[in-house]
């Protein structure tokens, strides 16, 4: 299995509720290296372009105001198809839909605040990495 590197957001909602060593625990019991991370208020204009994909869909707004309304912590993690692997320990966008287990069946209130984001494929891993750190903060 390819080791890789998958980009990670614990969102205002994880860390306004002080779960931020629970959602650790969950990352790296599913055998995740957090090999880069800081706390961070995020500025509207980086909210914005982080999630610019979106920026036609109707709860962009929502999106923007949501991540900038507390302190977020930016994650790189690494292990074993990181990618895949965050996005299955993430569990399903809509929490109720979530599996068992799961960070976003375990902890996520809403569609909007789901606890964490990852990256959905290598080119944005690499350009979300990029977004928030530089090459010598991320040690594995
Ligand atoms: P995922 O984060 O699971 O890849 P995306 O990329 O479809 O999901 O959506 C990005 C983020 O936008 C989600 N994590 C969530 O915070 C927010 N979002 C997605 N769909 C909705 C929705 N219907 N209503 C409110 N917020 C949403």
């Amino acid at each position: 299995m390819a080791k890789e590197r998958t980009f990670s957001i614990l969102k205002p909602d994880v860390t306004r509720r002080n779960l931020t060593g629970a959602v650790n625990a969950a990352i790296e019991k599913a055998g995740l290296r957090i090999v880069a991370q800081k706390r961070l208020h995020m500025t509207r204009a980086q909210a914005e372009a982080f999630y610019g994909v979106h920026k036609e869909r109707p709860f962009f707004g929502e999106l923007v105001e949501m991540m900038t309304a507390a302190p977020v912590v930016v994650q790189v993690l690494e292990g074993d198809n990181a990618i895949a692997r965050y996005r299955e320990v993430m569990g399903a966008t809509n929490p109720e839909k979530a599996a068992p287990g799961t960070i976003r069946k375990e902890f996520a209130l809403s569609m909007g605040e789901n606890s964490a984001h990852g990256s959905d494929a290598p080119e944005t891993a690499a350009l979300e990495i990029a977004q928030f750190f530089s090459a010598n903060e991320i040690v594995g």
